[in-house]
């Protein structure tokens, strides 16, 4: 056996133990807290043939207005999901059709029956008579909801919640000048993914940020547009409030505990610079692009969860909903494996909302030509989630294209999270 396998045995076992005294509490609270809205919801009309007309009038009125709000609740908005849905996949049938040794063109061709399959979800919101028994596939909260939540549980679905950011733009209406002048340096280099580039080599070509603002600035359309994902954060206060709760802070602890050197030390952090950053831009970062950029279908790597706040644009996210262990596999084995029994779900996310999706959700990120798009997010990993964490990373390590990122160090925190978790049992066990 070896140290390997030793160090993921007892982590299991720890995690284990760490999620039985979670779940202790958390059943009562599912019941009480995500009960399904009496307030009944018109019905969606059967959706349209798109014209981007009636789409630009959706996107005119789309937005959620206000800053930080932890009652405000997401509402759905089929209407304008249908339209952005149906642009978005006239726009991609003719990528499909580009080049077809481009990546953006092979993209294009894996999300294509995806979106043209993709359902609305079921959501905790929906009236219970049409659906009864249906288990929910998103969860629709406010604030205060998705705090206690996330504070005991770790869901199988994603969840959808508005007004949750403490920074505010100055103009609300256009934020992305602005983040460029929170940038400061614009001599730094990015990497930008291009699709016309071909798909056996890098998707990413290094920009300066410089060129980066002149491209975004100017406004114009373009038939092979930019995806910045690798940008760190330049603004503060970014994580949302519900996100905050100590069951939430593993991904910090374990930080913590990497950049600590001593091993013990409950005081400030010493670490490198480079170090530092590398957290930091796990933590949080950027996602700044041009209409019509979509990403295929994936796993954020290293198993972790992700949150994603719209700031400017709107987002096109796609997940496919509470696959089964088959389904999972036969994905993993092959990417771009796409058939009917896959359950694909999807959400248009406007300005103000953050999607947050759990460890392994396999997601896609589509937009429509029209406009650019900035959505600021960041990773975290739950203490209740230890369990489907192990698994999840164990999966990616063996199926490295599943994932957006290299995982050959794929286990590096394993013996971190370790100490930590044997640390918290000793402090619970302390007290019983
Ligand atoms: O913004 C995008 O196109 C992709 C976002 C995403 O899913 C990721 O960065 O992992
Ligand atoms: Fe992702």
């Amino acid at each position: 056996m070896t140290k390997h396998e030793i160090d993921t045995a007892r982590l299991e076992t720890l995690a284990t133990k760490l999620s039985a005294l979670a779940r202790s509490s958390s059943a009562a609270l599912l019941r009480s807290s995500v009960v399904p809205s009496k307030r009944r919801r018109a019905t969606s009309p059967s959706p349209d043939i798109p014209q981007l007309d009636v789409l630009r009038g959706h996107l005119a009125v789309g937005k959620v207005h206000g800053g930080y709000d932890p009652g405000a609740r997401p509402a759905c908005d089929w209407q304008l999901g249908e339209a952005y849905r149906a642009q978005a996949i006239a726009e991609i049938h003719q990528d499909a059709q580009k080049d077809s040794s481009s990546r953006g063109s092979q993209t294009a061709r894996c999300l294509l029956p995806i979106l043209q399959n993709c359902k609305h979800p079921t959501t905790n919101d929906k009236p219970t008579t049409n659906d009864k028994g249906a288990m929910p596939e998103l969860y629709l909260l406010d604030g205060h909801q998705a705090k206690t939540l996330l504070d005991k549980i770790t869901p199988d679905i994603p969840i959808i919640t508005e007004r949750q950011q403490p920074f505010q733009w100055d103009d609300p209406a256009r934020p992305i000048p602005e983040f460029f002048d929170w940038m400061e340096d614009h001599d730094r280099m990015v990497s930008v993914q291009i699709p016309s580039l071909q798909a056996n080599e890098s998707s990413c070509e290094p920009r300066s940020i410089r060129q980066v603002y002149e491209r975004f600035l100017s406004q114009e359309k373009s038939d092979d547009p930019w995806n910045v994902l690798d940008c760190s954060c330049p603004v503060p206060s970014t994580l949302p409030d519900f996100l905050t709760g100590r069951n939430c802070q593993l991904l910090a602890q374990i930080r913590r505990a990497v950049l600590d050197k001593n091993g013990n030390s409950a005081g400030r952090t010493v670490a490198t610079r480079e170090k530092w950053t590398e957290w930091r831009d796990i933590e949080r970062w950027a996602l700044l692009s041009e209409g019509g950029h979509c990403t295929a279908a994936h796993m954020d790597s290293h198993g972790l969860a992700t949150w994603i706040t719209i700031q400017e644009g709107h987002f096109g996210f796609a997940w496919m909903s509470r696959p089964t262990t088959k389904q999972r596999q036969d994905w993993m084995d092959d990417t771009e494996y796409y058939n009917q029994e896959q359950k694909w779900r999807y959400w248009v996310l406007k300005p103000g909302q953050t999607v947050f999706f759990p460890s392994g959700t396999i997601h896609s990120v589509f937009r429509i030509r029209q406009t650019q798009t900035l959505g600021l997010g960041g990773h975290i990993l739950q203490w209740s989630g230890l369990e489907q964490w192990i698994d999840v990373v164990r999966k990616q390590a063996e199926a490295p294209n599943s994932t957006n990122e290299d995982m050959t160090d794929a286990c590096k925190w394993f013996p971190v999270i370790d100490d930590l978790a044997r640390k918290r049992l000793k402090r619970v066990d302390a007290l019983d």
